[in-house]
């Protein structure tokens, strides 16, 4: 039995808390937590996290009895490599106490709050990426100083800073958004105007929420896997977490500059990328991983697969997903200046085969109705614009439209997590053929604009016919 990792803290007292992090999954646990880690032990620091769940109490109770210490585990082709992870100071369950958490955000030694909500945790509009003031969370919001959504949490922990004479905290979103610095700053602003103009004002002015690019493979922790891990070590860990070995982050170097030196750990000493525009790296990775991500997961999933290594050892899948990147992604955007492309593709396929990694199709298609826009429209548009023919990234919207209709093509029920479910599949119900359901689909305004979806709708229409008549793998065969 290897000796493993103690879980319990191995060193004193627990690092002191410079950061608040809002969504504490196991994304950020495996990814932003490690890397803020290595920069406080290359660099020092008082940048110890505190975590925060904004519904479920279930991560806190699981990591308070071992001392929010917890095992991420690195799942290689080759096999596993175990660290433990020291840096959570404290985790908040956020309904249980917003006073608690308001407080924490206010706290003077807070200089920065990360984010990883998802993408719905924004409560805005896809399409447009404006703050959705008909969202029941952000209604309450609007007239309670104790919030319920993220967006409402920023404001008036930032409302305090400024009433208390602190500068703001930097807003470092880490979610897999288009220009995400830029869409949280308009939502917070959006917000804070209609609670407090001057609050508005003074973020205006003296607010950073500098965007990012994230990217690491994590699949949900399952049971099987605590249990293995505990075999293993001899020790029981609650919450481990699993990730792939690649890891990069992306970040514009412009945070709160009231706090010089000490706006930011040293992330740059630990191989985090700071730069002045993320942009082109953020259309990188959300069109060539996220887009393939979510057109995997769906056909993949149609197809009967339970993992993205699964559906790429698929020879069918396999020639589908390096057509789309070769035909469809790579020519839709400018990569970063230095970027390999084609090699950038290759290493995507290697990771996406991983085996020791068991990515579900089902975890990725959740919520497409928010992950849409960026992984695969925005590709789609910039195509059309320019006379490129898409009808790999065409045919995996029509994929979705069947998973959105919660019925896959044998028949069975899909158990479709969406914000947006109930809507889409009553739309789908309500029409009785491809034509109708690919028609309403396409009206959701949430998602697609009426240019766009006037321009897709004869492909798509074909695309879902084919994949009803034909299936996954006869539909594709016909794309090669
Ligand atoms: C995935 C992402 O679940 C999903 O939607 O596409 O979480 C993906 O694994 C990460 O963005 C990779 O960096």
């Amino acid at each position: 039995m290897e000796a493993g990792l103690r879980v319990s803290r191995q060193k004193g007292p627990a690092p002191k808390a410079g950061i608040v992090h809002l969504g504490l999954g196991a994304f950020f646990r495996t990814f932003g937590a490690v890397y803020i880690e290595e920069a406080m032990e290359k660099s020092g620091g008082d940048w110890g996290i505190i975590g925060v769940s904004l519904q479920s109490p279930t991560t806190r109770d699981l990591l308070a009895p071992q001392d929010f210490v917890y095992t991420a585990q690195e799942l290689g082709p080759g096999g596993s490599r175990l660290h433990q992870v020291e840096i959570l100071r404290d985790v908040l369950v956020a309904p249980e106490s917003p006073e608690a958490l308001l407080a924490a955000m206010a706290d003077p030694a807070i200089r920065i709050v990360t984010l990883t909500v998802t993408e719905k945790g924004y409560c805005h509009d896809p399409a447009s990426g404006s703050l959705n003031f008909k969202h029941p969370g952000i209604q309450h919001d609007l007239t309670s100083e104790l919030p319920t959504t993220a967006p409402g949490y920023l404001v008036r922990a930032l409302q305090r800073r400024k009433a208390a004479g602190l500068p703001p905290f930097t807003v470092l979103t880490c979610d897999n958004l288009p220009d995400n610095g830029r869409l949280v700053k308009g939502i917070v602003l959006e917000l804070a105007r209609k609670i407090d103009p001057g609050l508005a004002d003074w973020l205006q002015a003296e607010g950073r929420f500098p965007a990012t690019m994230v990217d690491r493979i994590v699949p949900a922790t399952k049971p099987e896997d605590v249990e293995a891990l505990a075999a293993r070590t001899g020790r029981l860990d609650a919450a481990p977490v699993m990730h792939e070995p690649f890891r990069q982050w992306v970040v514009e170097d412009d945070f709160v500059p009231a706090y010089g030196k000490d706006a930011r750990p040293d992330l740059g000493a630990v191989g985090v990328e700071l730069v002045g525009n993320v942009t082109a790296y953020e259309n990188m990775k959300l069109r060539m991983l996220n887009g393939t991500h979510s057109s995997l997961a769906y056909l993949g999933y149609l197809a009967g697969h339970e993992t993205i290594a699964e559906t790429i050892a698929d020879p069918v899948l396999a020639g589908y997903v390096k057509r789309l990147w070769r035909e469809e992604i790579i020519p839709s955007f400018s990569a970063p200046p230095g970027i390999d492309i084609a090699g950038y593709a290759d290493a995507l396929f290697d990771r996406y085969s991983n085996p020791g990694i068991q990515h579900r199709t089902w975890q990725i298609a959740m919520d497409g109705s928010q992950k849409l826009p960026q992984r695969i429209l925005g590709t789609l548009r910039d195509n059309l614009a320019g006379d490129r023919a898409c009808p790999g990234l065409l045919t995996a919207v029509a994929a979705w439209m069947i998973y959105v209709g919660g019925t896959d093509l044998k028949g069975e029920p899909i158990d479709v997590r969406d914000p947006l479910s109930d809507r889409l599949k009553a739309l789908s119900d309500g029409a009785s053929d491809a034509q109708g359901k690919v028609a309403a689909l396409l009206g959701v305004r949430d998602i697609f604009d009426a240019a766009l979806a006037d321009a897709i709708q004869p492909e798509v229409t074909t695309a879902y016919e084919r994949l009803v008549s034909g299936g996954v793998h006869r539909t594709l065969e016909a794309l090669a």
